[in-house]
């Protein structure tokens, strides 16, 4: 059965990774599931055929067969599940892994994102200087914690597995704040992941969507 993938025809990030399709194309290439993206451009995402698939409007989607999904979390559980490779086999284990995968989602991403909105949303609003730092606060008051719990380890509970695959694809976001090597044991971590071939492999597949040269050439062709 095929699987299909939706991404942004352009990523605003230009490339960089930032997009969450990558952390779907990343669990694919772990569990070695071969798949297809369709390419969407920002009204696309907003028409009905794609509401269909994501009441939200957004990228990423996941079809394979009958069965269509959205939110990463979701479809990197479904893949964890369902092949080898991110989850471990002791149950308890894979209870645990579940658990970091919901605490990179629920509680280590809201105030991350929560950055993003206050530069490029809110970056001209008056309050707008004030209210950095608070946010930046925030973060240090999860990524604090983390650094601790990761301690030493190469990865949050013995081998990798999806809670690191997710972790790692939420802080990636913070590199470009600085915040991100305020704790060099989470910088290292994050560097960790993307040395894995299989995060190379879903990195390479989005740049060559998203890269400027590429563009250059989508809307030559378009021309
Ligand atoms: N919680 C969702 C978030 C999805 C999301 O925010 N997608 C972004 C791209 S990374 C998007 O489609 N943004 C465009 C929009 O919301 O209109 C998930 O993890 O899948």
């Amino acid at each position: 059965m095929t699987i299909i993938i939706t991404a942004f025809e352009r990523s605003p990030d230009g490339g960089q990774g930032l997009a969450r399709d990558t952390r779907v194309r990343w669990a694919l290439e772990e569990v070695g599931q071969p798949y297809e993206v369709r390419l969407l451009s920002f009204q696309a995402m907003k028409e009905p055929a794609h509401l269909a698939l994501h009441p939200f409007g957004q990228i990423p989607t996941y079809e394979e067969g009958e069965l269509a999904l959205f939110e990463t979390g979701a479809i990197v559980f479904h893949l964890a599940e369902r092949h080898a490779g991110l989850f471990p086999a002791d149950a308890d284990a894979r209870a645990r892994a579940i658990t970091w995968m919901f605490a990179a989602l629920n509680t280590v991403e809201p105030p991350i994102l929560d950055l993003s909105i206050a530069k490029f949303v809110e970056g001209d609003k008056p309050w707008s200087q004030d209210r950095l730092p608070l946010v930046m606060d925030r973060i240090r008051n999860r990524l604090r914690p983390l650094a601790t719990r990761l301690g030493d380890a190469d990865w949050l509970d013995g081998a990798f597995s999806a809670g690191d695959l997710m972790m790692v694809s939420v802080l990636l976001r913070l590199r470009p704040s600085g915040l991100l090597d305020e704790f060099p044991a989470l910088a290292a971590y994050v560097a960790r992941g993307e040395a894995r071939p299989a995060y190379k492999r879903a990195f390479a597949a989005q740049l060559a969507v998203n890269a400027p040269d590429t563009q250059a050439d989508v809307h030559a062709a378009r021309r």
